[in-house]
């Protein structure tokens, strides 16, 4: 069966969500960081980047990437409609999905949560994680103009809304960074769905 490898409080968040808008049976393998589970020789024979999510399709095969994984997801559930269908929604939804994944999180949360993997100085840290801190909010601006009358980034709800969340999530919940007003209400609009409340149940998130 189909089955998501994920950490908690982490980015996989985000592809659990989307499995529970699908529906259909998954399983779920914990990927415990505090054990650094994601650098043994067991999981690094499944996916050798030593991250999550993962999936691990039926057929075997590993997925990774959180864009890919999304896209493959909306792409082999059609009738769920997790992604526009015409060019142009599309293109918006991968452009926000990128931009909450490319941007948000790989470069401007992991210079907040992870000054060592850029300096080995750690009288630098502090200036890394505001630099990273900035940029995170700099980004958000940047969303709250395009959600502006809004209730979700491409339209209708779609895989970009996930990753959105997620990074919403960090830095509102963990950071405890004041989010602007259209980002808030996207966030809280995403803590009403089912897939959203599941998922944070199911993984232990308060
Ligand atoms: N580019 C990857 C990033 C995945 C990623 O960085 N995942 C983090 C959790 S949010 C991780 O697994 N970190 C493990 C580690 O750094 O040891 C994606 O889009 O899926």
């Amino acid at each position: 069966m189909t089955t998501l490898c994920y950490a908690k409080s982490t980015c996989s968040i985000g592809i659990h969500v989307i499995l529970e808008e699908i529906g259909k049976p998954y399983d779920l393998k914990i990927v415990d960081f505090s054990k650094k589970e994601q650098k043994t020789p067991e999981y690094l024979k499944l996916n050798p980047k030593g991250k999550v999510p993962a999936l691990i399709r039926d057929d075997g095969s590993v997925l990774t990437e959180f864009a890919a994984i999304a896209t493959w997801l909306s792409m082999t559930n059609p009738d769920k409609k997790l992604l526009p269908s015409n060019p142009e929604g599309i293109a918006r939804a991968l452009e926000a999905l990128d931009f909450a994944v490319g941007t948000l999180h790989m470069l401007s949360w992991r210079l907040w949560r992870r000054p060592d993997a850029y300096s080995d100085n750690p009288d630098e840290h502090d200036k890394i994680r505001e630099r990273g801190k900035q940029s995170m909010l700099a980004g958000f601006d940047v969303v709250n103009e395009q959600l502006a009358g809004k209730e979700f980034i491409a339209g209708d709800f779609s895989i970009a809304d996930a990753a959105l969340y997620y990074v919403e999530y960090w830095a509102s919940d963990v950071a405890k960074w004041p989010l602007p007003a259209n980002v808030q209400a996207h966030f809280e609009r995403m803590k009403t769905r089912p897939s959203v409340q599941v998922s944070r149940k199911q993984e232990g998130v308060a």
